[in-house]
């Protein structure tokens, strides 16, 4: 294929997937009608999986260490830009949570290393009329939520699962995890956190997904 060809063929596989995706919204795929407390473990209509499935629009950006770089800014009283040696400069924590993906899959008990989501606000002091997150990554995905949802002690910048740094298709270097909401939600590829006190939805929630993405409520569509 040529270059050309190899950009439209990547750029038609994209439609499609989007496409299916924004189908499952409109039918309401998945879709139990039943709500759970946090306490019961897996969140109504998923099931286990062992493995880790990669989901995204198709492009896996390459982020060499090099060329890392992670900027917090908008509404913060400091704008925070890092570059990968700063980012893992950070205290970095351990943690275990379980992951929910909107596409029915929930995987346990993943160990992961990075920088607690409070160090960073801790750092750029979000300005009190800042309300939102909005997440924006080096494959143009964005994805938005609560800065009270982002400001929790399971929220992490991670680097590591399972020991090892995360790969390229998981979203390394860096990526988010918010981990009581769907996986839509953690952006991999992590390029830019903007504080924000207007809500911006993102690439899903604009197609149908949930502007929440609570796993235990259902908020799988809008
Ligand atoms: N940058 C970026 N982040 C993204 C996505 C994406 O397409 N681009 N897809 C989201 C979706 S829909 C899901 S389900 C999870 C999947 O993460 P995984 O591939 O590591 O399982 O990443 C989320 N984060
Ligand atoms: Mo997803």
């Amino acid at each position: 294929m040529s270059n050309d060809d190899t950009i439209s063929f990547f750029g038609r596989m994209k439609e499609k997937l989007i496409e299916t995706k924004q189908a499952w919204a409109r039918d309401g795929r998945l879709i139990t009608g039943q709500t759970a407390e946090y306490e019961q473990r897996l969140p109504p209509g998923q099931r286990l999986v062992q493995d880790w499935p990669v989901l995204d629009l198709g492009v896996h950006p390459n982020v060499p260490a090099q060329k890392f770089r992670l900027d917090i800014d908008g509404l913060v009283e400091r704008n925070v830009s890092l570059n990968l040696d700063e980012f893992m400069a950070l205290e970095q924590v351990d943690s275990t949570s379980d992951m929910h993906c909107v596409t029915q899959w929930s995987r346990y008990d993943n160990q992961w290393k990075g920088v607690a989501t409070r160090t960073l606000l801790d750092m750029a002091v979000p300005k009190p009329h800042a309300k939102f997150v909005i997440f924006h990554a080096h494959d143009g995905y964005t994805t938005n939520v609560r800065l009270d949802q982002f400001d929790q002690p399971d929220c992490f910048l991670v680097h590591e699962w399972n020991g090892k740094p995360i790969d390229r298709q998981h979203g390394g270097p860096v990526r988010v995890l918010i981990p009581r909401l769907y996986l839509w939600k953690s952006a991999k590829w992590v390029r830019r956190i903007e504080l924000s006190h207007v809500d911006k939805p993102g690439f899903w929630e604009v197609r149908g997904y949930n502007n929440n993405g609570d796993p235990w409520l259902e908020e799988r569509y809008s």
